[in-house]
Parts: C-alpha cells; sequence; structure tokens
C-alpha cells in the first residue's frame, strides 16, 4: 500500500465519520493524518515496522499509528468497514459527487434511508431534495448537473490510473501458485485515453480445474484494494475498488488465452467485423476459439496470432482494433508501420525551476540523455502565465543563454532554447518577434479565454499559426480530460492553415491532456500536418509519460514519418523553422 491509497482511505473513514455524526475532532484527526502522510515524502510502508519514525510525521498520535498498523497487517480498517456495511459501499460513490459533502450526504440518508448515485438523483428529480433543512429548489438543481456530470465522465479513469491499478493487481495475482499469466485487456490493452473497467485474463494449472477456479478467485476476493464484490461465477470475478474502478477478472484454460486476448481486447466493433470474416470462412470464432462452423473442432485459440493468421490477416496490433479499416489493411498487407518509442530522437516540450518546472536545466538534461535522448528542448512558460512566474522578454533571452551554456557543458545531447509562449485572446503571442526569432522552438499554446466564441477562437489560433516565429501548437485542443473539454473551433481550418505555413502540432502526453486525441491526429495527417510528441515534463519523472502519447499515436495509425521528433537532431531544427522533410 502506498501513501496515496492509505490517505484515500483515511479521507474516505472521515467522510464516512462525518455522516456517522461522530465528534469533529475524531474526524479531523483523520483528516489530519490524510494529509501529512499524502505529503510525506518517505512511504509509509517501509518505516511502518519503526513506530518512532511514523509517529515522528506531525499529525499522527499512537491512536493513528494503530490503525496505520491494522492496515497493513489486514488491508483494511475495521472503523471503516464496519461504517461501509452500516452505509453500504455505494456512500462512497456518492462522496465523489461535486458539491455533495458528509453534512448533506447524512442529511439525505437520515431523512430517506438513500446512499447510491441512483437513489439520490431519483430523489431529486422527484423535488425530494429541497424539502430537505437548509436545502433548497436551487441545490437540487446543482447536484442533479453534479450528478449529470458524475456520470458522464465518473466512470471513466485516466490512462495512467488504470494502468497502475492494473499493475498492482497483477502484482498480487502473480503470488498464487496455480496462476501463470496475467494480461489485461479491453480499452487498457488498446491504449484508449481513457478507460471504463479493467479487463484482467488470468491462466495457469489453477484455472484448468472447477476446483483450482474457485481458490484462484477466493484469492482475488480478498484483494486489500478490493471494495465490494459484484458478482462471482465459475471463471470470472467482478468487483469494485476502493477508487471505484471496476475490474473484470477472468480465468481462462491456457488453450483458450489467445482467443480469450482477442475477444476482450476488442474493440466490439472489431470484434464483430471479425467474427463475421470468420463466418463467411467457414469458421465460429468465440472467446474460446477459432473452430470449424460443420465439426466445430477448434481450429485456433492458444495464441492471438494464429488466430489472425487463420483468417489470412496480418497481426493487428491491439490500439488498430477499432474497426476502422484495420481488417481491410490486414488482408491487404498494407498495415502501416507503426510509430513505437523508440523511434523518437527527443522530447521538445519541457519546464524548469525557472517558471513551474521542478527540476533545473542540467537535471532535465541529464535525465533526457539517461532516456537515450538525442535532443531535448527547455521550454518554459512566457509572462501571461503570472501564476507560473512566465518570462518576459529580458528573462527569455537570459533564459536562452543559460540553456545554451548547459548545453555546451553536457555532452551527448544537444539541448534546443525554447519558449512556450502563450497565444493571447486577440492571437498575438506573448513576447516580442524578436526576442521568438531567437528561440530554436517556438510552441506556442492557449493558456487563458477559453470560453471564447468557436469563430473567435478559430481566429485566434490562425493568427498564431501565420506568426512565423511558431513552430507548432501545444496542446492544441486545451482539454483536461474528466475536468475540463477542448475549447470550439473549427479543426479543419486550423488543420489546413498548419499544413500552409508548415507549423506542427503537438500531442501532449500528458495523460490528461492528450490532445491532439486519436481522432484529429488522424485528421493532421489527412491534411498532411506533422506532429510533434511531447511530454511537457515539469519533472524529471515525467518524462516516462512519452508512452501514452506514443500509444495515441500507434491508435492514429501514426508511422514514423508524420512525427517530427523521430528525424535526426539537424533536421529536427530545420523542421522547427518550416522546413518538413522527412
Ligand atoms: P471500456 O471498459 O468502456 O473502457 O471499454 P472496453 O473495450 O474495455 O469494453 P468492455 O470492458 O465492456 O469489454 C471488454 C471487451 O470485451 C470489449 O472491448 C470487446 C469484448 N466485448 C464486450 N462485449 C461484447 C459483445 O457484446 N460482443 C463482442 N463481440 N465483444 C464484446
Ligand atoms: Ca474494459
Ligand atoms: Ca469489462
Ligand atoms: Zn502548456
Amino acid at each position: 500500500m502506498d501513501n496515496k491509497s492509505i490517505a484515500t482511505v483515511l479521507y474516505e473513514t472521515a467522510d464516512l465519520l462525518e455522516i456517522d455524526g461522530q465528534d469533529s475532532f475524531r474526524i479531523r484527526s483523520y483528516r489530519n493524518a490524510a494529509q501529512a502522510i499524502e505529503n510525506h515524502s518517505e512511504q509509509i510502508k517501509d518505516i511502518i515496522a519503526d513506530p518512532k519514525k511514523v509517529l515522528a510525521i506531525p499529525g499522527i498520535g499512537k491512536g493513528m499509528l494503530q490503525n496505520l498498523q491494522e492496515l497493513f497487517k489486514d488491508g483494511r480498517l475495521a472503523v471503516q468497514a464496519q461504517l461501509l456495511e452500516k452505509y453500504h459501499p455505494s456512500m462512497l460513490q456518492l462522496l465523489k459527487i461535486q458539491g455533495l459533502g458528509p453534512k448533506t450526504i447524512a442529511l439525505i440518508w437520515s431523512a430517506y434511508k438513500v446512499s447510491d448515485v441512483d437513489g439520490v438523483e431519483k430523489l431529486a428529480r422527484e423535488g425530494k431534495i429541497r424539502e430537505l433543512p437548509r436545502m433548497g429548489e436551487k441545490h437540487e438543481q446543482k447536484l442533479l448537473k453534479a450528478i449529470a456530470d458524475y456520470k458522464r465522465i465518473g466512470g471513466r479513469f485516466l490512462i495512467d490510473a488504470a494502468e497502475t491499478e492494473a499493475a498492482k493487481l497483477t502484482e498480487y495475482l502473480d503470488k498464487f501458485p496455480g496462476i501463470e499469466k496475467i494480461t489485461p485487456a479491453g480499452s487498457l490493452r488498446r491504449g484508449r485515453e481513457t478507460v471504463g473497467d479493467l479487463d484482467i485474463l488470468v491462466t495457469g494449472k489453477a484455472c484448468t480445474t472447477e476446483e483450482g477456479r474457485q481458490e484462484a478467485i477466493a484469492h482475488v476476493a480478498k484483494y486489500p484494494a478490493l471494495m465490494d464484490v459484484i458478482a462471482s461465477g465459475d471463471n470470472k470475478i467482478s468487483f469494485r475498488l476502493r477508487t471505484g474502478m471496476q475490474v473484470d477478472v477472468r480465468l481462462l484454460p491456457p488453450d483458450s488465452f489467445g482467443a480469450a486476448m482477442q475477444y476482450f481486447t476488442g474493440s466490439k466493433a472489431h470484434n464483430v467485423a471479425l467474427r463475421q470474416r470468420a463466418l463467411k470462412m467457414g469458421y465460429t470464432l468465440n472467446e474460446y476459439s477459432l473452430a470449424k462452423l460443420d465439426t466445430e473442432k477448434p481450429v485456433a485459440g492458444k495464441t492471438e496470432e494464429e488466430i489472425y493468421a487463420k483468417l489470412k490477416l496480418d497481426y493487428i496490433p491491439p490500439e488498430m482494433r477499432e474497426n476502422l479499416g484495420e481488417i481491410d489493411a490486414a488482408q491487404a498487407h498494407t498495415l502501416p508501420p507503426l510509430i513505437e518509442q523508440s523511434d523518437l530522437q527527443g522530447d521538445v516540450h519541457m519546464h524548469t525551476v525557472e517558471t513551474d518546472g521542478r527540476n533545473t536545466i542540467e537535471e532535465m538534461a541529464e535525465a533526457a540523455k539517461a532516456r537515450g535522448y538525442k535532443y531535448m528542448a527547455i521550454t518554459d512558460h512566457s509572462k501571461n502565465l503570472a501564476f507560473a512566474n512566465g518570462l518576459d522578454d529580458q528573462r527569455a533571452l537570459a533564459h536562452i543563454k543559460r540553456i545554451r551554456d548547459t548545453g555546451k557543458k553536457i555532452d551527448g545531447i544537444k539541448i534546443f532554447a525554447g519558449i512556450e509562449v502563450d497565444i493571447l485572446a486577440d492571437g498575438d503571442l506573448d513576447l516580442s518577434d524578436d526576442v521568438l526569432a531567437q528561440m530554436d522552438i517556438v510552441i506556442a499554446s492557449v493558456h487563458s479565454v477559453f470560453n471564447q466564441e468557436p469563430a473567435k477562437m478559430t481566429d485566434r489560433l490562425l493568427k498564431a499559426i501565420s506568426n512565423p516565429n511558431t513552430s507548432l501548437i501545444g496542446h492544441p485542443t486545451g482539454r483536461i480530460q474528466l475536468r475540463r473539454d477542448a475549447y470550439q473551433f473549427d479543426m479543419h481550418a486550423v488543420l489546413s492553415a498548419a499544413a500552409q505555413h508548415k507549423v506542427a502540432m503537438e500531442l501532449n502526453s500528458y495523460p490528461d491532456r492528450l490532445d491532439l486525441n486519436d481522432v484529429h491526429l488522424r485528421q493532421a495527417k489527412q491534411h498532411g500536418v506533422k506532429i510533434v510528441i511531447n511530454t511537457d515534463a515539469h519533472h524529471t519523472s515525467h518524462m516516462e509519460k512519452i508512452r501514452y502519447g506514443v500509444l495515441q499515436a500507434r491508435r492514429a495509425w501514426l508511422t514514423k514519418d508524420d512525427v517530427l521528433n523521430s528525424l535526426p537532431a539537424p533536421k529536427f531544427a530545420r523542421a522547427m523553422k518550416h522546413e518538413w522533410s522527412h
């Protein structure tokens, strides 16, 4: 259990205690401890055996120490478990709704004994929330909107969160003797930008007998981060994690593993098309095997490769399985060679302590070099982003000098001096043209005034693109997944202008950004617009997020030729000055 998971349990317990009407001192002690642990640099799991060290953390007393020891011993807190039993685990879902705090939830519970999202929505629709003390029609409307928002995005998770949960569960499952192979399938394997639920497939000796499967399922049910079991059968268990994420674990005999991988990786649309093809060829295809239609004799099932081969198709990478032409291309042997992470020679959107980053130029450069990059760029913010301590003309010039001086001192990696300059509300760039002209790379980004009329936003972007200093547009749609929608503009007009001016579009690898997304990337490619895949790293540890960007690029069928930062440094430098050539 890492510090974040511990903090989550303590925060939840505090909320449940509040719903239960317990005294505020006790509630506060849980919140304080959660906050202290969340911000503590050392992992509690590494010091739990040494009570003195744990007690030295401000906000943690003897009672909380006992709680932590219990959490590590049993994987849960008895206080929390009892409260969840009293109010039902769905209470934790309710707490996730914006603006619906423990006090209101307690009020609703005491009046109506309702503790789930659908139940509360029904009460609000029936006008029963406004009848509660201190509540009115306005509260009720706000609550309905919050529930709608929650339902629209609440069920989905960012890809990195899904990946982390899958890795933790895999580590746990791996400890069970009869389980030999564990693989995530579903949308996570296809690299979708968000994930609805986790689909985990396991196989091994335990999966070959009824008794083995039941033992394995019992083991899964004891997973410490599990909140409640939704359904459990002969070869499947579905459950919800404390984080709210839902998981399906399926147990399969080794002979069916490939068929199951194929089926549960999806997408559903890809599967439907593939099954139609199978039928035409005289086969049936399901999660157990590809079999002869007439004799039902299996002809493939152990691996995905043999299934695609039997269907006379080249192997289709999971990221492409969306029924967007990949089956025809696989038949015609024209699947493109998708870009790979190892094709990237540099990461060229990074921040340092000069603005809102956490590391120095040197530290970022060493980290980029350690990743094997041939080049990188430091691109700090401009002055319009005042809260990030953005650079004015003078500081920007001093900063690029520092970047270039650092570059002279560090061998083995080329450091480009750049800027992420704000696109102001009227489309002007935030720094003077002669300063921008001295940069190796100019990333122009919108960071403010997101709610312009679409026509105005389009003009704003077109003006930024036509500035001769602009090399690429940073996170071009401005969306923050699960939190903020993209600003509205005419993508077609913007991509046409980008192609004309040879201004590239960024694919920002930050898991909550991931824009351009797969759909827009495909459009960009059709327009002949080149892409740069960046991390927008604000810390050396962020550079690894590049893989999420690469996944989206692969989902859009991009190859090396579409991505400028797969070029060697000199050609890349020219591409940032509008000379695109591969
Ligand atoms: P998600 O969870 O919403 O992010 O998306 P997926 O793709 O993981 O969808 P999920 O979890 O409902 O199902 C996992 C895979 O199982 C899906 O990608 C394809 C397969 N599958 C599910 N339902 C059907 C179905 O009705 N027909 C077929 N052919 N395949 C299905
Ligand atoms: Ca899924
Ligand atoms: Ca599923
Ligand atoms: Zn930015």
